[in-house]
C-alpha cells in the first residue's frame, strides 16, 4: 500500500480536552528547559541552556565540514573551520529564547512542544561576524535576504526540508550578529549547532540556526517552511504576522525549596531576597515590578546594571517579608518604550510569544 509523508505528519492542531499526549511528552524529553534555579547565574552554564531541535542531530566530521557562502556575491566562497577562525573574533553575551516558550500555558494549548517558561539560557557566544564573511565574498548590498541552511534533515506537516531560514539584509549586517563556533568558550556542543551556528541577538531562537551548512544572500523574500511556520495567527491560512524578536519577560528563581510533584516552594517565614532576570529584544529592560500577591498589587524591584551587555538579561532583586500562609509571586518586566508584559495571554495558533506573567506558588511554613 502507498503511504506519503502526509500520513505520518500531524495537522497543526489545539489541545481538545486530551491533555499532554505522549507525542508531545517524547518532544519534551528531547528538549529539555533551563531549570530555573539556573537563573541564578549570569551565564547559564553548560548544560543547563534550553535545547530546542525540530528533527535530529546531525553528525559532523569537522574535518569534512565546510561552509559555502553563496548566490548574490561577488566570488562565492567555501569556507573551512580553520579558515573561519582566522576571521576577527567576537564574543556576544546573549540571552536566547524560543519564540514557543509559555505555549503550554495558553488555553487552548496549542499541541506542540509544551513550554511553560523556561525555554530561555544566556550564553557567550564566540565566532565572527556574519557580515565579515559577507563582505568577504562581496554580497550584493541590493540584497532582500540572507538565507541560512542547517546540515538536519526532516518532515514537518507534511514538508521534507533542510532547516532553513532567513534575515532581512539589514538584520544580517548589524555586527553582532554572528557565526558562532564556541559557546562559554568551549567548541559548540553537538545538540547546539557544532561546528558552527547562526547567533542573532534579540531575536527568538528560530532564527538561530544551527549546524550551518551553507549561507545564501537571496534576491527575494524566502518563503519556505520555517519561514512560513513562525507567524502569529489566529486561524489557518490567515496571512499573520512574523515572529522576530524576543518579547520582553522577567522570571523569579523560585525561592526556597521544592515539593517533588508539584514544585510548590516553601519558604520559612521572615525577609526573603527574592532575585531573577530580565529580558527583552525589542529594546532593554530598564523597569521590573513584583508582587508578592497573585497579581493584585506591585512594587519596583532593584534592577542591576547592564554592564556593557545589552543582548543579556538583567538580574533583579526584591525584598520579601513572607508571613504564613500562601503566596504567589509574578514578576513584569518593562522596556524603556513602556513595553510591558500581559497578565492574561494575547493567544496565536502556533502558541509563539506568550509572555504572560509567570506565577510561582509558595507556601510560607515554620521548620520542623
Ligand atoms: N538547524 C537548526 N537550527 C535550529 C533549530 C533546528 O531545529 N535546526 N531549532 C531552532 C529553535 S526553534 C531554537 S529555539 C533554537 C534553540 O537553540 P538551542 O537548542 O541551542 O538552545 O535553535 C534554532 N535553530
Ligand atoms: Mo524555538
Amino acid at each position: 500500500m502507498d503511504v506519503t509523508l502526509a500520513d505520518i505528519s500531524r495537522p497543526g492542531r489545539v489541545d481538545t480536552g486530551e491533555g499532554i499526549s505522549g507525542e508531545e511528552l517524547a518532544l519534551a524529553a528531547r528538549n529539555h528547559g533551563i531549570p530555573l534555579e539556573a537563573l541564578r547565574y549570569d551565564v547559564t552554564p553548560l548544560g543547563l541552556h534550553y535545547l530546542l531541535i525540530h528533527y535530529d542531530i546531525p553528525l559532523v566530521d569537522p574535518a569534512e565540514w565546510r561552509l559555502a557562502v553563496s548566490g548574490l556575491v561577488a566570488g562565492p566562497l567555501t569556507l573551512g573551520l580553520a579558515e573561519l577562525k582566522e576571521l576577527p573574533r567576537r564574543t556576544v553575551r546573549v540571552t536566547m529564547e524560543c519564540a514557543g516558550n509559555g505555549r503550554a500555558r495558553l488555553e487552548p494549548r496549542p499541541v506542540s512542544q509544551p513550554w511553560l517558561v523556561e525555554a530561555v539560557g544566556t550564553a557567550e557566544w564566540t565566532g565572527v561576524s556574519l557580515r565579515d564573511v559577507l563582505a568577504a565574498a562581496g554580497a550584493d548590498h541590493d540584497a532582500a535576504e540572507v538565507l541560512f541552511t542547517g546540515a538536519d534533515h526532516g518532515v514537518e506537516r507534511g514538508v521534507e526540508q533542510d532547516y532553513q531560514r532567513s534575515l532581512p539584509f539589514s538584520e544580517a549586517l548589524r555586527e553582532e550578529v554572528l557565526l558562532a563556533y564556541e559557546m562559554n568558550g568551549q567548541p559548540l556542543a553537538p545538540q547546539h549547532g557544532f561546528p558552527l551556528r547562526l547567533v542573532v541577538p534579540g531575536w527568538y531562537g528560530m532564527a538561530h540556526v544551527k549546524w550551518l551548512r551553507e549561507i545564501e544572500v537571496v534576491a527575494e523574500p524566502f518563503t519556505g517552511f520555517q519561514q512560513g511556520a513562525y507567524r502569529l495567527r489566529q486561524e489557518v491560512g490567515e496571512a499573520g504576522e512574523a515572529v522576530t524578536r524576543i518579547s520582553p519577560r522577567a522570571l523569579v528563581v523560585p525561592p526556597g525549596f521544592p515539593d517533588f510533584m508539584s514544585r510548590t516552594r516553601v519558604v520559612r517565614p521572615g525577609t526573603v531576597t527574592l532575585e531573577g532576570r530580565a529580558w527583552s529584544g525589542r529594546g532593554p529592560v530598564e523597569r521590573v515590578d513584583v508582587s508578592v500577591d497573585g497579581g493584585q498589587t506591585w512594587s519596583a524591584a532593584v534592577l542591576a546594571e547592564s554592564a556593557g551587555h545589552p543582548w543579556a538579561w538583567r538580574r533583579f532583586t526584591f525584598e520579601w517579608h513572607a508571613a504564613p500562609g500562601r503566596h504567589v509571586l509574578s514578576a513584569r518586566a518593562t522596556t524603556a518604550d513602556g513595553d510591558s508584559q500581559p497578565e492574561t495571554q494575547a493567544w496565536n495558533r502556533g502558541g509563539f510569544a506568550n509572555n504572560a506573567v509567570q506565577e510561582v506558588p509558595v507556601v510560607v511554613v515554620d521548620g520542623p
